[in-house]
C-alpha cells in the first residue's frame, strides 16, 4: 500500500496505516477512486447537459467522503461502493452520451474481495507511481484530497437539503483530468478552483446547518453528567443528533457530545432538548480510553474513529459513511439499536458537577458584538486576533498549540474551531471589557464562518484581511483541513503558520510556489513565532 494524505503518516504508509487501515481496505478505497473517475467522466457530461439524476451526485461525495482518514476501514462496504460506481457509470454510458474514454470508463471489478484487492493495487500505481513528475503528482494529490473534504462538506450539506451542481461539476471535472496530462500551471488552478469550490460547499452547509438549527448563541456546556442511562454522539452529523435526540425523548437517557459534536449545543433547535445534557471527552485520538470508560451507548456519525477497543466494541455503533469491520452499522437511521444498548447498560450512578466551557461564537454572534470589538481595537485594548484552529492528533509536536494559547498576551482574543481546540478549550482565559478572550467558532465544518469573521472585520477596518491584526495558526490532520487551505489560498490570505508537520505529499517546488506566493511558514517555537507575529 501506499498512502500518505494524512498528517500522521509513515510518509507513506506502507505495511498498516498508522490509522489502523489495513492494506487490503487502502487498495479498495484506491480501486473506488479509480472508479469514481470513470463515473466522473460520464456525469461531468450528463451534468452539463441538465440530465443528471441527483443519486449520481449523492452516491459520489458519499463514496469519496468514506475514503477521508478515520472514516470508513470496512473491506465489504468499500467493495460496495466501488461495484455501485461501476453500475452507475454503466447506466449512463447506457444512455449514449459521447466522451473522451479513458482506461477507468472500461473497468470491469473483479468478483472476490480478493481480486478486487490485486486491481486495487493497480489502481494505487496509477494514483500514486505514474508520476508525470513529482511537482503535478503533488498537485493532484492536493486536489484529490481537497476533493474527499469537499465531499464531506457536500454531504453534510445535502443530508440537510442544501446542494449547488458547481460543487458537482467540480468534483467530476477535476476527478476526470486526474485520468489526463496537464500541465503544472494545469494543475495550480486546479488547486484554486479546488479552494473557491469549497467555499461554495462550506457555505451550502453554513446555510443548511443555520436554516434547521437556527444561529448558533453562547451556551455554557457542561464537563460533567448527569446519573442516569447515556448515549455520546462523536463525528460533524448535526441531522443525526437531531435524529437521535428526538428518538430518545422521553426514555430516560442524556445524550452527551463527543469530540467535534460540543459546538452542537449552541444551535437552538438542538439545544431545546432537555436530556441533551453535556460533553464528554475531548479529542478523537483519546476515544479509546474515553469510550472504554463510558457506561453508555457510542454512536459514531463521521471521522474519526479509530480502532474500537474489545472493551466497548459492543456498544460502539456506527452511521452515515462510517464503519469498522465487525461494528454494528445503522443505516436508515432508526437508532432502536443503540437505544437499547444505552437502556442495557448501567449508565452514570450519580450526577458528577463540573466546569462547562463556552461554544456558540460563530459569525452571528460574534458579528453582533463587532462594534464593540472594533472600539476595543480602536483603544489599544486588543492588540491581536489568533485563530487557532484546525485538527487534533496524536503528535507530541502538537502541544505547540497549548502553549501558544497559553502564552498569547492578555491583550489578545483566540478564535478557535475544530477539534485541535481539545488542546485548550477549558482554559480560563478571562476577557477583555466583556468580550471572553477564548472564542469557540465551531467545527472544523463550520470554518466558513470564521471566513465570514475575517472579511467583516477587514470591511469594517476598510483594510484586506492579510493587514487585520490578525494571523493563522492553523493545525492540520485530515483532508478536510486540506481542503480549507486552498480555500484560504483562493482567498488570497498569506501568512499561515502551519503545523504540526507540512504535508508529505507537497513537493519542495509546490511548497517553493506556496511560500513565494502565499508566505505558508511552518511553525517554529511558540516564543520565535509569538515574537515575528507581535514584533
Ligand atoms: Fe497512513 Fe493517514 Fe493513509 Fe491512514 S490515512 S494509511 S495514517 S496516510
Ligand atoms: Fe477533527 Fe478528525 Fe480534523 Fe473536524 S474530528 S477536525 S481531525
Amino acid at each position: 500500500m501506499f498512502c500518505r494524505q494524512c498528517e500522521q503518516t509513515a510518509n507513506p504508509c506502507t505495511k498498516l496505516g498508522v490509522c489502523g487501515k489495513q492494506p487490503d481496505t487502502a487498495y479498495l478505497q484506491d480501486l473506488l477512486t479509480y472508479a469514481l473517475q470513470g463515473l466522473a467522466t460520464y456525469a461531468k457530461e450528463e451534468l452539463k447537459e441538465g440530465k443528471l439524476d441527483s443519486k449520481v451526485n449523492r452516491f459520489t461525495v458519499e463514496a469519496l467522503f468514506s475514503t477521508l482518514t478515520n472514516v470508513n476501514f470496512d473491506s465489504e462496504a468499500i467493495k460496495n461502493f466501488i461495484y455501485e460506481a461501476v453500475n452507475l457509470r454503466e447506466e449512463l454510458k447506457g444512455k449514449g452520451i459521447k466522451v473522451q474514454e479513458t482506461e477507468a470508463c472500461n473497468f470491469k471489478p473483479a468478483d472476490s474481495l480478493e481480486e478486487l484487492v490485486k486491481q486495487g493495487e493497480d489502481a494505487n500505481r496509477k494514483l500514486f507511481h505514474s508520476y508525470q513528475n513529482e511537482d503535478i503528482q503533488s498537485l493532484k494529490e492536493i486536489t484529490l484530497y481537497s476533493l474527499r473534504g469537499i465531499a464531506a462538506y457536500a454531504d453534510h450539506a445535502a443530508i440537510l437539503g442544501k446542494e449547488d451542481n458547481s460543487v458537482y461539476a467540480f468534483i467530476y471535472d477535476a476527478l476526470d483530468s486526474m485520468q489526463r496530462n496537464g500541465d503544472l500551471n494545469f494543475w495550480l488552478n486546479m488547486v484554486l478552483k479546488a479552494g473557491e469550490t469549497n467555499l461554495r460547499a462550506m457555505e451550502l452547509l453554513d446555510a443548511a446547518n443555520t436554516g434547521r438549527y437556527g444561529h448558533p448563541v453562547p451556551t455554557a456546556v457542561p464537563l460533567g453528567y448527569k446519573k442516569g442511562k447515556a448515549i455520546v454522539v462523536s463525528g460533524h452529523d448535526l441531522r443525526d443528533l437531531e435524529i437521535l435526540l428526538k428518538q430518545t425523548e422521553g426514555k430516560g437517557i442524556y445524550v452527551y457530545t463527543h469530540g467535534e459534536m460540543l459546538p452542537c449545543h449552541a444551535y437552538p433547535e438542538l439545544k431545546k432538548y432537555k436530556h441533551f445534557y453535556g460533553h464528554y471527552g475531548t479529542a478523537w485520538q483519546n476515544q479509546q480510553k474515553e469510550f472504554a470508560q463510558f457506561p453508555g451507548a457510542i454512536l459514531m456519525t463521521t471521522n474519526c474513529i479509530i480502532r474500537p477497543l474489545d472493551s466497548y466494541k459492543d456498544r460502539i455503533f456506527t452511521t452515515g459513511v462510517v464503519g469498522w469491520p465487525g461494528v454494528k452499522h445503522i443505516k436508515d437511521k432508526d437508532f432502536t439499536p443503540v437505544i437499547e444498548k444505552a437502556l442495557e447498560l448501567p449508565g452514570f450512578p450519580e450526577d458528577k458537577e463540573s466546569k462547562t466551557v463556552m461554544v456558540g461564537f460563530a459569525r452571528n454572534a460574534v458579528l453582533g458584538v463587532a462594534d464593540k470589538v472594533i472600539e476595543l481595537v480602536k483603544a489599544g485594548k486588543i492588540r491581536h486576533f489568533f485563530l487557532v484552529g484546525g485538527c487534533d492528533g496524536a503528535k507530541p509536536g502538537r502541544s505547540y498549540y497549548t502553549e501558544f494559547v497559553e502564552k498569547a498576551p492578555q491583550d489578545t482574543v483566540i478564535l478557535t474551531l475544530a477539534c485541535g481546540k481539545f488542546r485548550f478549550f477549558d482554559k480560563e482565559l478571562g476577557s477583555i471589557d466583556g468580550i471572553p478572550r477564548l472564542l469557540d467558532v465551531g467545527q472544523c465544518n463550520d470554518a466558513y464562518s470564521a471566513i465570514q469573521i475575517a472579511l467583516a472585520l477587514s470591511k469594517a477596518f476598510n483594510v484586506g484581511v492579510n493587514e487585520l491584526p490578525l494571523s493563522l495558526i492553523l493545525s492540520w490532520f485530515e483532508q478536510k483541513a486540506v481542503a480549507i487551505l486552498t480555500t484560504l489560498l483562493y482567498l488570497g490570505i498569506k501568512n499561515i503558520r502551519l503545523g504540526p508537520s507540512l504535508p508529505a505529499f507537497v513537493s519542495p517546488n509546490v511548497l517553493k510556489v506556496l511560500v513565494d506566493n502565499f508566505n505558508i511558514k511552518p511553525i517554529k517555537t511558540v516564543d520565535e513565532d509569538l515574537k515575528e507575529i507581535l514584533g
